[in-house]
Parts: C-alpha cells; sequence; structure tokens
C-alpha cells in the first residue's frame, strides 16, 4: 500500500529537473528475498536551479549509505523522498540500499517470477529498485554489473553490450553489460535465471552484424519461432518503409509469465508477457499468431519512437504509444498482404475502439489523448492513449498522404533524436515537414484532438436536386466533452444506385476529385455542394474510418443495402452490414419487444456468406453482430438485459435463418495441408469457426445431436489449436450438453500449458449468460485449483473477462456481479494495485444504467470507496467514478 496522500499531478506544473544524472553505475547482488543494489551516479546540477538539495524517489526500500564523492552525508526520508544535502557542483553520488523481490507481487521494479527475476520500469518501477530522479526526461549512460548464484541463474542479462562475464567465488558468477544510449530510467532492465534462447544472427541494410535473442523457459523454445519470425520482419519493415534502422549490436526478447500488460520496450532487452510471445500451433489460435506479430513489432517499433526520441514526462505518454501502434497496426496491414486483408484488420482495430475506447471516452475515465492531470499514471496505459492516439496518428497520414507523413516522421528524428520531448513537438514536425498542406494552416485546430476528450458526434445530411443534378451534404460536428469544433477528415465518395462510383466535383473547386476525396469538417457545421451528379447519389461517408467519431447519417435500409452490395470501400460495405443489425437490436431495445429478423436483413446476410468473390475473412466480420458495449454506447439508459437478450435473439435467427449457408459455410472452408498462420488460411478458419457456432447453436435450440456431435469430435482431434478451441467455444457458448465433457478433455489435455489454461478460464468467464448459469460457474471458478489472483493472466481471464468483456452476466438484478466485483477488487489490490485498478473499471459507465442496476452499482462503489486500504490506483478510478 502507497504512503501518505495520493497527490493529483497536472500537466502545466511541468518544471525541468533541479539535477542531471549523466552516468549510471548498478551492481546488483541479486537474492529472492534481499537484493542489494549499489549505484554510482555522475550528478549535475541543473545552472536553472544552482542551490538546494537533491531530492530522490524511491518505494519499497531500506537505503544503507549515502556517499557523495566518496564521504558519508546526511539524508532524510520523507514518504517516497530521500532528501539528501548536496553540494553547489557537480558530484559522484554513491547509494546503498536494499529490496526484496520476492515479496514483490506488483510486479512492478525488481520480482521473481517461476525462479528467475525480472523488472519492470515503467511508468515508476525504477524507484522500487534504487533511489532515483525517475522521471522520463532524465537521461543517463547505464553500466550494470550483476552478481548471482550461477547454478539458479546462468542467464544474466542488462540493456546494451555484454563487456565482461566470469566466475566469482561461493558458485556465483557476474555479468557486465554496458548501454551506449541514454534513456530514461523507465527503459531499464535486468533479467537473471535459468533461460534458454532462440538466435538468430541477421545482417541489416547496411551491412551491419547483428544477433538477435529470444530468452524463455525451458521447454518452450518450440513455442518462439514465430516471434523470431516477426521480429526479424519488423527490422526489415522500419528501415524499408521509415529508413529506422536497428542502432543495437544484439537485441534481446524475454518471456515471463507474471506481467501486467502485453510486453515492454526496454532498450535492447524487451521483456514479454508470455502470452505475447509463445506461440505453436497446438496451443495458439490464429488471433493469438496475429497478436504476437504486432506487439512484437510494437515493441521493437519503440526503439525509435519511444526510446530514440522519448517523452518529456507521462502526460505526453501517446507521443510515443498512439505512434507506436500506428506504426505496428500500418505494419500488420502490409503483412496481411491483400486489399481485403488489410481491410479486416482495419474492421477490427474500429471493433475494439468502438467496444472499449468509445465507452472510455464517455465514462468516468474519460480523458484526452493527452491527459491534463493524473493521480496514478499506471491509470493512464489506456484505449484513449494508445488506440485514440493511433488514431489522430493516422490523420496525420490522411491529411499529408503517405509520404508527407514520411517526410514529417524524417524531420522528427533529424530535430529530437536523443531527446525527451512533447506531442506538440511531433505536431510541428509533420507540419513543418508539410508546408503546403491542409494541415500546417490549421495545425492548432487539428490539435485539439490531443487537448479534448470525447467523441464527437457527426451528423450528415444529404439532399439531391434531380433538375439540376446537385447534390449538398450538410456535415455537422458535437462533442458532449469539448467546446471546440474538431478537425475532422472525412474520407468519402457517391456511390450510384447500380454500384457506380460517381465521379466528384465539389462547387468552387477548379479540379475534379476523381471518385473519392477527403473532406475538411472543421466547422461545426459546413455544407458541401457536389456538382454534375446525374443520378441520385448514397454518400458514402467516413471511409476506411478516416476519424474517431460516432457518425450518424441517416441513410435508410435500401441505402445501407446498396453500400452493402456495390461500395468500393470494404470497410464502408462492412460498416453497413453492422448498421443493419444495430438498427434492428436498437429498435427492439428501444421498443422494449422480443427482436424479430426481418427477410431483408436475414437475405442480405446470406448474400454476403455465399458472396462469390469476397473473403472469408471479411465474410466473418460482417456477419458477426455488433459488440454489446457499442450497442450500449447508442442508448442514453442502458439497460444490459435487453441489450443480451436481442443479441442472443438475433444469433438464434441468423442461425435458424441461415441453417444451410452454414452447413454449405463449414463444409466449403475447412483448410486442407498442415497448419499457417497466414491470413488467407485464418479467414477461413474463422468463417468455418464462426458457421459451426451457428450450427451447434441451433441444433442445441432444436435438440438434434450432429453438430454438438461433431464438434465435439472436433475438440478431440484437431490438428491446431483455432479449430479445436473453436469448437470448444461453439460448444460452450451455446450451453450445448456435451459442452461440459469437452471442457474436461480440453483442461486434461492441456494441464500443463498455463497459456492454454487461460483460455479454458476464459471460455467459461466470456460466454453469453443463460439463466445465470455463466456468472455462477464463474464464481465456482475462482475456487478452482488452478485459478490464482497472483498471476495476472490468470486473474485476467475469468475476472476482466467476466466483469469488464460480459455485461450479460456481469449486470444482475440481484447485483451478485458486483457484490463479487467489490471482494475481487479489494483482494487483488492488496497483491496487484495496477490489475485491481483495471478490474476497477468495469464500473466506467454505471451512471447510464437503468435501474435496478445502476442503484446496486453505486452502492458496490460507495462501499468499495470505503476501504481505507485502497491502492492510489484503485482509489483514482473508485473516486472518478463517484465523482
Ligand atoms: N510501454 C509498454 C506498455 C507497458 C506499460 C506499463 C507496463 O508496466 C506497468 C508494462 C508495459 C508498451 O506500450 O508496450
Ligand atoms: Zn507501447
Amino acid at each position: 500500500m502507497r504512503e501518505g496522500q495520493a497527490q493529483v499531478i497536472h500537466r502545466l506544473d511541468y518544471q525541468a529537473p533541479a539535477f542531471w544524472i549523466a552516468t549510471v553505475d548498478l551492481t546488483f547482488d541479486l537474492d529472492p528475498a534481499k537484493t542489494l543494489i549499489t549505484a554510482k551516479h555522475a550528478v549535475k546540477r541543473n545552472p536553472a536551479q544552482a542551490h538546494g538539495p537533491l531530492v530522490l524517489l524511491g518505494e519499497e526500500l531500506t537505503p544503507l549509505r549515502v556517499l557523495i564523492d566518496g564521504e558519508p552525508v546526511s539524508f532524510r526520508q520523507e514518504g517516497h523522498e530521500l532528501i539528501i544535502e548536496a553540494p553547489d557542483r557537480d558530484f559522484e553520488l554513491t547509494l546503498r540500499n536494499t529490496c526484496a523481490p520476492e515479496k514483490n507481487t506488483a510486479l512492478s521494479g525488481l520480482y521473481t517470477s517461476g525462479g528467475s527475476f525480472f523488472t519492470q520500469c515503467e511508468a515508476e518501477g525504477f524507484r522500487r529498485i534504487t533511489y532515483f530522479l525517475d522521471r522520463p526526461d532524465v537521461m543517463a549512460v547505464y553500466t550494470v554489473t550483476l552478481r548471482a548464484d550461477k547454478a539458479k541463474y546462468p542467464i544474466l542479462l542488462a540493456n546494451g553490450n555484454l563487456l565482461e562475464q566470469g566466475d566469482l567465488d561461493g558458485g556465483k558468477h557476474f555479468a557486465k553489460w554496458h548501454d551506449p544510449f541514454p534513456k530514461p530510467s523507465y527503459l531499464f532492465a535486468v533479467v537473471a535465471g535459468d533461460l534458454v534462447a532462440r538466435e538468430q544472427r541477421i545482417t541489416t541494410r547496411s551491412g551491419k552484424e547483428h544477433l538477435l535473442q529470444v530468452f524463455v523457459r525451458r521447454g518452450d523454445l518450440d513455442k518462439t519461432e514465430h516471434a523470431m519470425n516477426s521480429l526479424i520482419a519488423s527490422i526489415i519493415w522500419d528501415e524499408a518503409r521509415f529508413n529506422l534502422p536497428l542502432d543495437l549490436e544484439r537485441f534481446m526478447v524475454v518471456g515471463v509469465s507474471d506481467f501486467n500488460m502485453g510486453a515492454m520496450e526496454n532498450k535492447g532487452l524487451n521483456i514479454f508477457n508470455t502470452s505475447a510471445l509463445l506461440a505453436s500451433p497446438a496451443t495458439a489460435t490464429d488471433a493469438d499468431f496475429q497478436r504476437i506479430e504486432a506487439i512484437v513489432a510494437h515493441e521493437y517499433f519503440h526503439n525509435w519512437t519511444g526510446n530514440r526520441v522519448t517523452c518529456r514526462d507521462w502526460f505526453q505518454l501517446s507521443l510515443k504509444e498512439g505512434l507506436t501502434v500506428f506504426r505496428d497496426r500500418e505494419f500488420s496491414m502490409d503483412m496481411a498482404g491483400s486489399d481485403s486483408a488489410r481491410a479486416v484488420q482495419r474492421i477490427q482495430q474500429v471493433r475494439n475502439l468502438r467496444a472499449i475506447q468509445f465507452p472510455e471516452d464517455a465514462g468516468s475515465m474519460a480523458h484526452s489523448v493527452r491527459p491534463d492531470s493524473y493521480t496514478e499514471i499506471n491509470n493512464f496505459y489506456t484505449a484513449t492513449v494508445y488506440e485514440k492516439g493511433a488514431e489522430v496518428v493516422g490523420m496525420y497520414q490522411t491529411l499529408l498522404g503517405r509520404e508527407g507523413f514520411a517526410k514529417g516522421m524524417a524531420l522528427y528524428f533529424q530535430r529530437h533524436d536523443g531527446q525527451a520531448v512533447t506531442c506538440d513537438d511531433f505536431a510541428a514536425a509533420m507540419a513543418d515537414a508539410n508546408p503546403d498542406s491542409p494541415l500546417s494552416t490549421r495545425l492548432e485546430q487539428f490539435k485539439r484532438w490531443y487537448s479534448q476528450p470525447g467523441t464527437p458526434h457527426i451528423s450528415a445530411r444529404g439532399e439531391y436536386d434531380a433538375a439540376a443534378h446537385r447534390y449538398t451534404l450538410v456535415l455537422s460536428q458535437r462533442n458532449g466533452k469539448a467546446t471546440e469544433p474538431q478537425l475532422i477528415p472525412v474520407r468519402m465518395g457517391l456511390v450510384g444506385h447500380e454500384g457506380q462510383a460517381l465521379p466528384l466535383q465539389l462547387e468552387g473547386d477548379i479540379e475534379a476529385r476523381g471518385t473519392e476525396t477527403v473532406l475538411l469538417l472543421e466547422k461545426a457545421e459546413q455544407t458541401f455542394t457536389f456538382i454534375n451528379v446525374l443520378v441520385d447519389p448514397t454518400p458514402s461517408l467516413l471511409r476506411g474510418f478516416s476519424a474517431p467519431v460516432l457518425l450518424e447519417d441517416g441513410l435508410s435500409d435500401p441505402e445501407l443495402l446498396t453500400l452493402l452490395r456495390f461500395d468500393s470501400d470494404a470497410f464502408n460495405r462492412w460498416e453497413a452490414s453492422q448498421r443493419l443489425g444495430l438498427k434492428r437490436i436498437l429498435r427492439a431495445v428501444q421498443g422494449g419487444h422480443a427482436l424479430q429478423l426481418d427477410h431483408a436483413y436475414l437475405e442480405a446476410m446470406r448474400a454476403v456468406l455465399r458472396h462469390p468473390q469476397l473473403d472469408a475473412a471479411f465474410k466473418a466480420e460482417a456477419l458477426r453482430l455488433p459488440d454489446a458495449a457499442y450497442i450500449a454506447e447508442q442508448l442514453e439508459v442502458v439497460d444490459p438485459q435487453a441489450i443480451h437478450a436481442s443479441v442472443e435473439a438475433a444469433w438464434d435467427q441468423l442461425a435458424q435463418a441461415l441453417r444451410g449457408d452454414w452447413e454449405w459455410a463449414f463444409e466449403a472452408h475447412q483448410v486442407k495441408g498442415g497448419y499457417r498462420p497466414v491470413a488467407e488460411d485464418a479467414g477461413r478458419r474463422a468463417l468455418a469457426n464462426l458457421a459451426l457456432a451457428m450450427l451447434v447453436r441451433e441444433s442445441t435450440r432444436t435438440g438434434e445431436p450432429v453438430w454438438p456431435g461433431r464438434a465435439y469430435q472436433q475438440v478431440k482431434d484437431a490438428n491446431n489449436m483455432t479449430e479445436r478451441f473453436g469448437a470448444l467455444a461453439a460448444l460452450v457458448n451455446a450451453h450445448a450438453g456435451l459442452a461440459d465433457a469437452a471442457l474436461s478433455h480440453f483442461h486434461q489435455q492441456f494441464a500443463h500449458e498455463a497459456l492454454v489454461v487461460d483460455k479454458w478460464f476464459m471460455l467459461q468467464a466470456r460466454a453469453p449468460e443463460r439463466d445465470g448459469k455463466v456468472f455462477e460457474r464463474a464464481k465456482k471458478l475462482l475456487q478452482h485449483p488452478g485459478f490464482t489472483l497472483k498471476n495476472p493472466n490468470r486473474a485476467r481471464s475469468l475476472l476482466v473477462q467476466l466483469c469488464n468483456m460480459n455485461p450479460g452476466a456481469f449486470h444482475r438484478a440481484d447485483a451478485g456481479g458486483y457484490v463479487l466485483w467489490a471482494e475481487q477488487v479489494a483482494a487483488m489490490d492488496a497483491i496487484n494495485p495496477q490489475l485491481a485498478a483495471r478490474l476497477a473499471r468495469a464500473m466506467d459507465r454505471w451512471t447510464t444504467l437503468a435501474e435496478p442496476y445502476r442503484g446496486a452499482a453505486q452502492v458496490a462503489l460507495q462501499r468499495l470507496a470505503e476501504r481505507s486500504s485502497l491502492s492510489n490506483d484503485v482509489r483514482e478510478i473508485v473516486t472518478k467514478a463517484l465523482e
């Protein structure tokens, strides 16, 4: 638990540090119970502040000695501060302290996992290793010596290059590492343990040789090939696309099973959650393979966007995160290959944005991409900073074009390599590199994307004047959380009845714009008049989701069906499918009646499924119904059970009406031959899995045994995890009679594969609720011998899946979900505050709930808030929820 009162930190209070630390020399005597750290720092005063003590930060540390230029000096501790009387000149500071890695269940700082040592220093973990100016604008060159028992910890790693290693007395050994690049403390890392490595030597474009290593526990080496391939592909891509080479002789990646996030970009020594690193066809699904490729790339790309150029302060987090997510998305799209596969990636990004970031931006934790204040920075590793931040970077590219964007990147590195900078610096580089672009004259307005929270609502109304051949489009924007209009790039086209892409000519323009253009919506309301429009068009707006907004264009069903059939933009074709489904679900929920899908909708979905040209992956996305969280965002008062009932009814009816088509789809999309994690095969498996889910659902409803039997057989016989897990999910999600038998078979088969057991928990916690059975089962699983709050992956698989991702099971009229939530947040908070705070966010949107949920949620929140022992992390979330 934290000492002292939690402070609110404000962006505008930023001040440069009073001291700089140029070099850091650290020695670790590693022992799980008590590790001794000796630090030598070259400290310089910031000339702007010539006097005063040196104030270092430290948490959960025991200080032993403080020396200045070799002489003991007096110091005092106040809360987390170590206050040292310091001379008015440069000096060498020596510190000695201890910490207790095996007691560190928060997984921030130095901790043990599976008998090895790991560190996690972002955002403020370095201060849990030694006293330091633990802030990202203090950049130092590090030299690190690790000493440890040789038999228990044969591998000793730190950032940079290995200078020396050798044996010591008493069965110990040492390794000395030096990282030539100045870095902030949050990028520091060490690893020590009994690990094995997959190695690969590569030569990059410049002719330089590099050693790539992926370290994992013995037994996991056969699951590292995909990560290594992804790393090599990332290195090649960043050099080709952005001219950014690998700057290190050695690049190491390490897997750890206890980790709070996906992975961490420590300079030259990336540390990964095993769930974001290990994959084999037998244990990982297509989605896992894809996620691993993206995360390996993400961490690698941070080497430039984050490490070579870092953040001045934590308010600038999106400077590195939004940009790096943008870069990993571009990479994944290039890796996916075909236009259709790229569109599917975009669809998945947007689905995720809408299900997670939109609710965040409308809820109690709403904040801008560059927040103005925080209490606990760990709470700001959010979908807004990452995903909306990436959308903002994507809008630069939309406004500047790919080449203009690349020029902006080049200028950014030319100006800021080796510096700690701000989002304003990035924006300035983009604009200055493109002086003639629409961005440079509107930069201040564009920057509102960084400062204003909330999702802008765009409303669009079109009118066709047949006599004058004019089409008038009125676009307006409003944002309940912000006051100033934002600069919104609207990529669009006009589609004729037969699907023709109509030529676009705006009144007042000298040149025609082809069949697709980007309109700039910069005012609260703006009118765009297209001339020479020969037929009544259907507008296709926001193609590729060109801005992170909610669009209300009032399109009729026939218009949506036109777009679904003909739009040249695959994203908007998908969007039309979603809108058709969404409308029907909302009508039922708002009207308070049972959902009944109509013939036109069902036939449209059948046509998508049977379409001779569309790719399987696209079909699987178009046939999926919108997520409950996104549906809820369309409503002012949310009844989670009404949404759940409508969505379930829609699935039932799709399963029933298209039964013969699902059978065809299942048979026609079987992938022959060995497993390959490539987009085309993955698309076929995705559609076959959806078809199987529909068939098992329909058979379970009618009591017919064939498809559940086939699914059960597939759980037993599949030669890859995607098909095996797809079949298991089909049975569990349909509440089929064979689900239990399939679950035990699966558990038995994979009992020793922790990541697969996580899937087993997750599936049960996330199944669509029916008669309270899912909730009851999840509650029972809390007592399962394999369950623990100490392993973040396991805890998330059950609790986050249930509370944050399964509204139908979580929101109960008897308040049971909220009671369980409050208990588990409190229990987890005593172990791992960061993780507890994630779970606490299940209540972000409680104020929009209908009764009796709203009242019960408030009571649960208040009860939790009354506890005196809450961490800053959970306290901030709960306080904001109750504000
Ligand atoms: N910078 C990492 C994410 C990360 C953040 C915090 C962590 O520990 C609290 C760990 C990882 C990334 O973007 O990949
Ligand atoms: Zn990142």
